[in-house]
């Protein structure tokens, strides 16, 4: 036996006290259930599902303490002391100075949109994603994607493809004047690119190209934790940083921040706004009230801030999110070794599998990624999400849009499953191949 190379596997930093049984289902059940939905997995029941990849959103298993804190709920209408935890957690965790909490990230997207952009205001960002792009247009805004080139490239191996293009954004500077530009939106692991990182070093570039301009930088944090792992393994200077040190340097090169807490802190429910500018905060904070509560509650229980706050704590350590995103990794290897073509290099919080590249044989038109998606449910009772025709939706006159990509998401809920999981899933998509599908 060579003992040479023997590997340093991850593992997971917790064992598991309390487990949630999970329906099995013959094929078929799946096949009536499949044809219930139309072929469309988000029309489901979760009941139907073994294995559910549809989201990482408010998916994860909270830990012993946050549920213990959860007991620790303050439910007073102001000035809950669970508030004034978070607070706190968020000022030391992140660094920024005031605090909004909100019902999950949509809501803090809203308020922020709200209180800086006026009409014909342009927005730029690093990739559009839906729920904010549509904040930035309600508020009169319009959005311009200035992410560099290679993150439209699903075969490009850039090691950080969530990089903003800077000429781009200079290019939207000349051309509109920085006072039409309140903001850049930029976020990190980017979510509609595959869950790509933005560099360190792209990220001080860009806060000195906008301090010249006067232009803030608004952070959508979701998955900021991610992000610094890849930046630990990847950038040069960052290997013996920690993942809280590289966190918060993130955040201290922008003015403020939108939260779904529902993804990296580690909570079924619930988000932030947090910004350092006094004056916006003052704004938010009136805000909040009409449209999610009050200032210090934001639509959430007390108990769902606690849970928050011991979350946010329990994301930023090392060994959680080195065992966190090697799973990542694990199935999209595994992926790899089947020849399952896969978005590059592989994202933070799922695979991505390029559809029309895996069943060539299926036509655009008559959708290959929600197919693949209806196929490996049949298969195995996986539950994954189609990104591609069908998310794009329809143009007026009732026919299509034809995305570029046409992608199958398999997102990874945290600390909920486990490696034979991830093998199972890995050996689902890869029979869906082997399926032969009559034009
Ligand atoms: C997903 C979820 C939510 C999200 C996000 C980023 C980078 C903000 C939000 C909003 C849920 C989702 C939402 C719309 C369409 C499909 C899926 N992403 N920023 O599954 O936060 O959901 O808390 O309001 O990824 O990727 P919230």
């Amino acid at each position: 036996m060579h003992m040479k190379n023997i590997r340093h596997s991850w593992a997971e930093p917790y064992k598991i006290k309390m487990v949630e049984l999970l329906t099995m289902t013959t094929a078929a059940q799946r096949k009536k259930a499949l044809v219930a939905a139309g072929y469309n997995t988000f029309l489901l029941k979760s009941e139907q599902v073994y294995i559910d990849l549809l989201t990482d959103s408010g998916t994860s298993a909270m830990s012993d303490r946050q549920w213990a804190g959860m007991m620790l709920g303050d439910e007073a209408y102001a000035g809950s002391r669970n508030f004034y935890h978070l607070e706190e957690v968020v000022q030391q965790t992140y660094g920024y100075k005031y605090l909004v909490p909100t019902h999950q990230g949509r809501g803090a997207e809203n308020i922020l949109s709200k209180v800086l952009i006026k009409k014909g205001d342009i927005i730029p960002g690093n990739m559009y994603f839906t729920t904010t792009r549509l904040h930035q247009e309600l508020a009169g805004g319009k959005f311009e994607d200035v992410i560099i080139d290679e993150a439209h490239n699903p075969e490009s191996e850039f090691p950080f493809k969530g990089n903003i293009d800077l000429d781009k954004l200079d290019r939207l500077v000349k051309k509109y004047g920085a006072k039409r530009i309140p903001y850049v939106s930029m976020a990190t692991s980017v979510n509609m690119a595959g869950g790509q990182p933005i560099s360190m070093a792209n990220l001080k570039a860009l806060r000195a190209y906008t301090k010249r301009h006067g232009i803030k930088v608004i952070h959508d944090m979701t998955r900021v934790a991610e992000n610094a792992y890849f930046i630990k393994e990847r950038e040069k200077g960052y290997k013996d940083k920690s993942i809280r040190q590289i966190v918060k340097e993130i955040c201290s090169y922008t003015d403020g921040a939108t939260m779904s807490a529902k993804k990296d802190a580690l909570v079924n429910i619930g988000g932030f706004l947090a910004v350092n500018d006094w004056d916006v905060f003052e704004e938010a904070r009136n805000l909040v009230v009409v449209y999610e509560g009050l200032h210090t509650y934001g639509g959430l229980a007390g108990r769902d801030m606690e849970a928050m706050a011991i979350g946010i704590g329990e994301s930023v350590d090392d060994d959680h999110i080195r065992a966190r995103v090697g799973q990542v990794i694990y199935l999209g290897q595994k992926m790899i070794e089947y020849d399952i073509p896969i978005v590059r290099p592989i994202g933070g919080h799922g695979i991505f599998v390029d559809a029309k590249k895996f069943l060539p044989h299926i036509p655009q038109e008559q959708y290959p990624a929600q197919t693949l998606a209806a196929e490996i449910y049949l298969d195995s009772g996986v539950r994954t999400m189609e990104r591609g025709v069908v998310s794009a939706g329809r143009k007026a006159d009732g026919s299509n849009y034809y995305p570029k990509l046409e992608l199958v998401r398999f997102t990874i809920p945290r600390r909920v499953y486990t490696q034979a999981h991830m093998d199972v899933i890995a050996e689902s998509t890869a029979r869906a191949h082997l399926t032969k599908h009559s034009p």
